[in-house]
């Protein structure tokens, strides 16, 4: 190879670097929970900052809600969804305040 194809050869790779450094580290991703049987399921999800959780109410029209002290609640609903996109890293638990003992978890990685 010439000086001038090596030195063409290195100008296509730093361009092809550049391109890679300016995409965006990671897609956001949404990830459901379903209300069902008044539970979560599933109870407990795992995520990247900037990434979505979507409640799917699907339990025969009974009424829940999702709250929690960290992030805003849903409210009273029998149907549809609801979601949150979550920015910062830590544990967010929340509950259902109609059922006892129906709770779940958002865990978002550092
Ligand atoms: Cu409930």
């Amino acid at each position: 190879m010439t000086t001038r194809g090596i030195t063409g050869l290195a100008a296509l790779l730093a361009a092809a670097l550049a391109v890679a450094l300016a995409a965006p580290a990671a897609q956001a991703a949404t990830r459901t929970v379903t209300l069902k049987n008044i539970a979560f399921n599933p109870k407990k999800v795992t995520i990247g900052k900037g990434d979505r959780v979507v409640w799917r109410w699907r339990d025969s029209g009974i009424i829940h809600n999702v709250t929690s002290s960290r992030f805003r609640g849903s409210g009273n609903r029998s149907g549809g969804s609801y979601g949150v996109t979550f920015r910062s890293a830590g544990t967010y638990s929340y509950r259902c305040t109609l059922h006892p003992g129906m709770n779940g978890t958002v865990v978002v990685r550092r």
